[in-house]
């Protein structure tokens, strides 16, 4: 324990009392930071760290909307303006039952981060609602964001705030939110990321988180000349996220063996092909049915209540939610021959799970590295916008794996041990904050 970051802690939890998410992605980045800070007391006069872990501005707003029924219903808002030293702020919308303060601040500093690890001018955010979309018609979800949407216009904007999906978050309500954020404005701007194609969206948007976790570990495994041909994968989730790291894991030579929603997680020792993946995308993208449903019809063992972490595997692609790989799921990873773990969710490994990797030598990817293929295609997205151009597919995948290399180069810059082994997590904390905390330096004290 160093007690330089305990007295760190100490402000921040006093700060922010029971925010137990926010104080848990805080302590990880000080970790690491805390010792570099020192080597560098420009950064520590200028109180960057303090100043980053509290956000600009938090806008806290009710969504009234009225349900199929005809009874009104209310819902919380949020949108969490992080940090603009680097750009616009930017960052998902979040809607799920469990969104909270605590939820929405770890995410929006994860960001911070995030974003400037893509080498792109965006600053860091992130929004959402308690809202549940499961079980809700189209209706409902278009009147709620509509109503989300007529608050959160006041704050947003394509130079000052620039919302995408998350969790409960994808094309659909982009749609339904672009839209109403139109109607009031009367002005057709890139306002919003992932939109669709025909109205400003940009190809491999979609993908880009996915893939961006598969190029990702791909780098890793570089490092021990290895790659994904032949590998058995697991993956949690089976929403945007793992549906296309599936995807490209399984065009890369692997074989995916597990997939999962809240309910339990499927075992597929055939492995998940493009055509079960097809379906699969039906079942959750349009249908919005349930992986039970995936058991039945390939007739494979479906695990009711459990995560997949239990299946061997060589790499772990954890795509569902955060701390849904505790301790116990490391070991037992691990014990079974896991090397690779991406984490194409954000904050997925509790910290005892990621000191768990680190002292094993896992090639560990944590979140806001592995998982910036997201909002780094959302930028890419903003340029065509402000060009009002749209680029081919392969021209957007390529600057993708480019930008996923160079997030991968810049973590063995600054995470590089003495023995050559690479700690990731500390490379992704440092080379995600020099470029934060220069650009905070030069505009004074904001
Ligand atoms: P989706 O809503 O498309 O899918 C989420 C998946 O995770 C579903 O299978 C869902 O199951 C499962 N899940 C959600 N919450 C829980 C929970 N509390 N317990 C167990 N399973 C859960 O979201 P995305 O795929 O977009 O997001 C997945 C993760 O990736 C999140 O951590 C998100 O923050 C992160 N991420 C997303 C990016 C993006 O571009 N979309 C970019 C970077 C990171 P169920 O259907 O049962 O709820
Ligand atoms: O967590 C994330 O990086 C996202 N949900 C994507 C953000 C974005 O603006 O594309």
């Amino acid at each position: 324990m160093d007690p330089r970051v305990e007295k760190f802690m100490a402000g921040i939890t006093a700060k922010n009392p029971g925010e137990v998410e926010f104080h848990q992605a805080v302590r990880e980045v000080a970790e690491s930071l805390i010792p570099f800070i020192e080597e560098n007391p420009r950064y520590k006069h200028a109180k960057i760290l303090e100043r980053i872990a509290e956000p600009e501005r938090i806008v806290l707003f009710r969504v009234p909307w009225i349900d199929d029924k005809g009874e009104i219903q209310i819902n919380k808002g949020y949108r969490i303006e992080m940090n603009s030293a680097i750009g616009p702020y930017k960052g998902g919308i979040r809607f799920h039952p469990t969104v909270n303060l605590s939820i929405l601040k770890f995410l929006a500093f994860e960001q911070v981060f995030k974003n400037s690890l893509t080498t792109l001018p965006m600053g860091g955010g992130k929004g959402g609602s308690d809202f549940d979309p499961k079980g809700k018609t189209d209706n409902e979800v278009m009147k709620f964001c509509q109503s989300f949407m007529t608050e959160l216009s006041r704050h947003i904007g394509p130079e000052t705030d620039i919302p995408a999906g998350d969790i409960g978050v994808g094309g659909r309500e982009i749609g339904y939110m672009f839209g109403q954020y139109k109607r009031l404005r009367n002005e057709f701007t890139g306002v919003l990321t992932g939109k669709g194609r025909e109205w400003g969206g940009s190809l491999i948007r979609p993908e880009a988180t996915g893939y961006g976790c598969v190029y990702f570990a791909q780098a890793m495994l570089q490092t021990r000349d290895d790659t994904f041909d032949g590998k058995t994968v697991a993956i949690s989730g089976s929403g945007n996220v793992a549906q296309f790291a599936t995807e490209k894991a399984t065009s890369l030579g692997a074989k995916v063996v597990t997939l999962s929603d809240s309910n339990g997680f499927i075992y597929d020792p055939a492995g998940i092909d493009p055509e079960k993946l097809e379906w699969v995308m039906e079942l959750k993208n349009i249908k919005r049915g349930r992986m039970s449903e995936y058991a039945e019809k390939f007739g494979v063992e479906y695990y009711q209540g459990q995560r997949p972490w239990s299946a061997k595997c060589d790499i772990a692609l954890p795509c569902a939610t955060e701390n849904e790989i505790t301790k116990e799921d490391a070991e037992t990873l691990i014990k079974n021959g896991c090397f690779v773990v991406s984490e194409g969710a954000n904050m997925p490994s509790t910290t005892d799970a990621v000191e768990a990797f680190l002292h094993h030598g896992i090639l560990y990817g944590p979140g806001k590295a592995a998982n910036a293929g997201g909002v780094a295609v959302s930028g890419l997205e903003m340029t065509q916008n402000a060009m009002r151009i749209s680029w081919q597919r392969e021209e957007v995948d390529a600057k993708l794996q480019q930008i996923m290399k160079n997030i991968h180069e810049t973590c063995v810059r600054f995470g590089q041990n003495e023995d050559g082994s690479v700690n990731y997590v500390r490379g992704a904390n440092i080379g995600g904050f020099v470029k934060v905390a220069e650009a905070m330096l030069a505009q004074g004290a904001v």
